[in-house]
């Protein structure tokens, strides 16, 4: 039979078929070929003995949270406590593009902000759309209820931004736990492995607990440029045709930097990627 892993705890996978839920084991052979089967994947698994046999090839998948073919990652992305991290939201979406998932940038506690803080923020969430980045506020809950629908949804983003609230908001009767901080920082010693893609909207959405750890780990500094989305709409005018838009002359990224239309610190943060942030 074939069927989606939606759920993992500890060493028990729930696999879905036919609407039908089976809990199998993963069988010994993934261990030795390295192949871990992961909450996302489809796979063929023999129903009497409840076992996983083969994992179905994936498009993508990411190690933290642990879950393979992900359509959608909204990174949740707070302006105060914590602090807005341009760093991190631009590492965040430089990942998630190069791993073939569709980011989608939700911002959270603008209700903290004094009036001109909120100014700035604007401004910053409108250049993001400018780029072509879907991009939401948390109170926008009827919007966000709509991108669910057939696909798997990855919550990512820092420690307190909000993700499991968020993710309440939108169905209450998913009823996480919210301010794991403490126990996220806490992380390894009791750890059960628990990771769940839930139902939300039509589809299926996986909250992390703690911070993810995507990372630049299998990333060149071209893939790191590559994915810089806005940098493609210019780089065709840099004098160098593989132009790492650094200490270049001629460069158009630079020039539009200078102008005001590439966001400063877009391009201060890839400069600190490709130097040492990898
Ligand atoms: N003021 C304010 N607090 C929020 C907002 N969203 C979440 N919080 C609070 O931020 C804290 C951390 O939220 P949580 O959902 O646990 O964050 P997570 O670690 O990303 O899952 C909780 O106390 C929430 O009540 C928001 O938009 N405004
Ligand atoms: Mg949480
Ligand atoms: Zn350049």
């Amino acid at each position: 039979m074939i069927g989606k892993i939606i759920k993992l705890v500890s060493n028990d996978y729930t696999v879905l078929s036919d609407n039908k839920y089976y809990v199998c084991k993963s069988r010994g052979k993934f261990r030795n070929l390295n192949i871990t089967p992961l909450v996302g994947d489809n796979v063929k698994f023999d129903v009497e003995k409840k076992y996983i046999l083969e994992v179905l090839p994936r498009c993508n998948f990411l190690v933290r949270p642990p879950v393979a073919n992900i359509d959608q990652c909204v990174v949740v992305t707070s302006v105060k406590e914590p602090d807005f991290s341009a760093n991190l939201l631009d590492k965040l979406l430089d990942v998630i593009e190069f791993n073939n998932i569709k980011p989608i940038i939700c911002f959270t506690k603008l209700d903290k902000l004094l009036d001109d803080e909120k100014l700035e923020i604007v401004n910053i969430i409108n250049y993001y759309k400018k780029i072509g980045y879907e991009v939401y506020i948390n109170d926008e809950l009827d919007k966000i209820k709509k991108i669910f629908v057939n696909k798997i949804t990855v919550f990512t983003g820092q420690s307190g931004a909000g993700k499991s609230t968020l993710l309440n908001r939108l169905d209450s009767s998913l009823n996480l736990k919210t301010d794991e901080i403490s126990l996220a920082l806490n992380r390894g010693k009791h750890t059960t492995r628990h990771v769940e893609l839930m139902n939300l909207g039509g589809g299926y959405v996986a909250d992390t607990p703690g911070f993810s750890a995507i990372n630049f780990s299998d990333m060149t500094n071209s893939d790191i440029r590559d994915n810089f989305v806005e940098f493609n709409l210019y780089r065709h005018l840099c004098e160098y045709k593989d132009c790492m838009h650094d200490s270049e002359g001629n460069c158009e990224i630079k020039r539009q930097v200078n102008n005001g239309v590439i966001l400063k610190s877009r391009y201060d943060n890839y400069l600190k990627f490709i130097h040492k942030e990898k």
